[in-house]
């Protein structure tokens, strides 16, 4: 399995989930920043749109950290990090392991951006209802879904971790700060972000 990756970037969502899952992997970098790096044919064929990450196992090629972390989990059952198909867990974990890109993200690029909110119109609602909800979510604890660590909690923990402690763009609040600290006690997510630091 190879994982298409860049230091400082969402690549290292990837990473920690393959940390987590604790399979052998090989990295390669592509450097995001050189046109030639980003030319690479291999990288290509799985990330049409010459981003990281992206990954390419046996003869499935695929980019997108969400597209990847949910094809990892439903790969590697035995690492427990997504509820089964038919378990009334598997609802809540599909939606926010794709809160990240759907909403977050876009959230992030208004608030960037500034642009003017419109919650009817745009997808992700607005910065403010994204976080609104966000805090909701994670208050309950200890994980996204309750009591069990998921692929969710990978794509929530880095987006938050990005957002109130690499960027300081969202408020720091105490919900936020208790749920990135359980976030960044796992080993798995030491080693990506050591990993990721380049
Ligand atoms: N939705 C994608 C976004 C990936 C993305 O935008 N990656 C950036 C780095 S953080 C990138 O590769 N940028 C290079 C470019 O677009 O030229 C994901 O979550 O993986």
């Amino acid at each position: 399995m190879k994982l298409y990756w860049c230091e400082r970037t969402r690549a290292v969502r990837a990473v920690w989930m393959m940390e987590e899952l604790g399979v052998p992997y090989e990295r390669v970098r592509i450097d995001i920043r050189d046109e030639k790096s980003r030319a690479n044919p291999a990288f290509r064929a799985a990330s049409p749109m010459g981003k990281v990450p992206a990954l390419e196992d046996g003869t499935v090629r695929i980019w997108d950290s969400g597209a990847i972390c949910a094809y990892l989990a439903d790969q590697y059952p035995a690492a427990k990090l997504a509820p089964a198909i038919g378990s009334p867990e598997r609802g809540a974990y599909l939606m926010w392991l794709m809160y990240t890109n759907s909403v977050i993200e876009p959230a992030m690029g208004e608030k960037f951006g500034g642009l003017k909110p419109n919650t009817v119109s745009y997808g992700w609602g607005s910065w403010d209802q994204m976080l609104a909800t966000l805090r909701t979510a994670v208050e309950r604890g200890p994980w996204i879904l309750g009591e069990t660590f998921s692929a969710a909690d990978i794509a929530i923990g880095s987006a938050l971790n990005f957002a109130v402690r690499l960027f300081k763009m969202a408020p720091s609040r105490p919900s936020f700060e208790r749920y990135i600290d359980r976030c960044a006690a796992r080993p798995a997510f030491q080693r990506a972000t050591e990993i990721a630091a380049g």
